[in-house]
């Protein structure tokens, strides 16, 4: 069977700088506490964990203006890159544990990196496609789709202790799944580029199912390129992921982003997984394990969990007496 050929590897990445909230660098840690590497062993697949993200700043000697932190930024997601790169190059699929979302920067960098040209599923109530000059916050977890794209390369100033990232996708090789707040300036871009965008009315009118090949079929259609998913904990509903920073009612329930991950697995292109903005230090305890819980049905459905059950792993015969 293919369960025997599901290898994994896990990378932690334990960065809160992009946001403002304590707590979302403690992601890898209670995914991993949770279970979320035995998950996927339990039905088969190979996996090994690369650890924690480690980084050490380089200051860039100059301000950037509306860029929050963004020495730690540039000297982690060079980090972060190196690591996906690697378990991509050691023949492994890639899940990456946020963290907050800017580092899709370097995920997304490491897989380019490996694989050469790819499709990007963008999961998440936002659309993370401002510019420095757009952001109404300053937060780097609301720009890496801006710094990723080729065609948003000129709309930046020079970064400096960047020059190891360079703007590499298209845009139209993007497509989002779950909008539904969204910033002008980011709208503006959407429009202007035709970018391939489900927001929450079209998972309405078309149900997700529908939703996620026409995404895709838009973005892959001959499924040459190597898929990444950046799934944002924040696409799904509060009331299905309250522990995180920025919730937005009217989400994805769970079986709709469970559902977009079994897709995407059927699909055969996942080449990597981000699963992001997981904060344990938001909420009640209960609050906490509904949110893990959530992620963790996520993560497992993206590497081929199936919730009609799996075959047993050793015994193929029905024991009796
Ligand atoms: C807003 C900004 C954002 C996640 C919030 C919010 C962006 N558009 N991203 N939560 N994951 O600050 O740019
Ligand atoms: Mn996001
Ligand atoms: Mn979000
Ligand atoms: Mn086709």
């Amino acid at each position: 069977s293919d369960q025997s050929t599901c290898r994994v590897g896990v990378v932690g990445v334990p960065f809160e700088k992009g946001q403002r909230n304590t707590g979302v660098s403690r992601g890898p840690e209670v995914l991993r506490a949770a279970g979320v590497i035995q998950d996927l062993s339990s039905f088969g697949c190979d996996v090994k964990d690369y650890g924690d993200v480690k980084y050490e700043v380089v200051p860039a000697g100059k301000q950037l203006s509306n860029m929050r932190e963004y020495d730690d930024f540039a000297a982690c997601m060079e980090k972060v890159s190196s690591s996906v790169k690697q378990v991509l190059s050691d023949g492994r699929l890639c899940l990456s544990l946020g963290g907050d979302h800017s580092m899709g920067v370097g995920t997304i960098d490491g897989h380019y990196q490996a694989k050469g040209d790819l499709a990007v599923l963008w999961i998440d109530a936002h659309a993370d496609i401002n510019t420095s000059a757009t952001s109404p916050t300053g937060n780097l977890h609301g720009m890496p789709v801006a710094l990723l794209v080729k065609e948003l390369a000129d709309y930046w100033p020079y970064l400096p202790n960047m020059d190891w990232q360079v703007p590499m996708l298209s845009i139209k090789n993007i497509a989002y799944i779950g909008l539904r707040s969204v910033d002008e300036y980011e709208r503006l871009i959407l429009e202007k580029f035709g970018v391939t965008a489900y927001a929450m009315e079209d998972v309405e009118r078309l149900g997700v199912h529908e939703v996620t090949q026409r995404a895709l079929e838009a973005i892959n259609p001959n499924g040459e390129r190597s898929l990444h998913v950046s799934f944002d904990i924040d696409s799904l509903d509060p009331l299905e992921a309250p522990s995180t920073g920025t919730t937005e009612r009217g989400g994805l329930s769970l079986r709709e982003g469970v559902h977009i991950m079994e897709t995407v697995f059927a699909s055969g292109t996942l080449g990597a997984m981000d699963l992001v903005e997981v904060n344990p230090l938001i909420g009640s305890e209960k609050d906490v394990k509904i949110t893990v819980d959530a992620a963790r049905q996520v993560v497992r459905a993206g590497f081929g969990y199936k919730r009609r059950g799996m075959p047993p792993l050793l015994k193929q015969e029905i024991p009796g007496y």
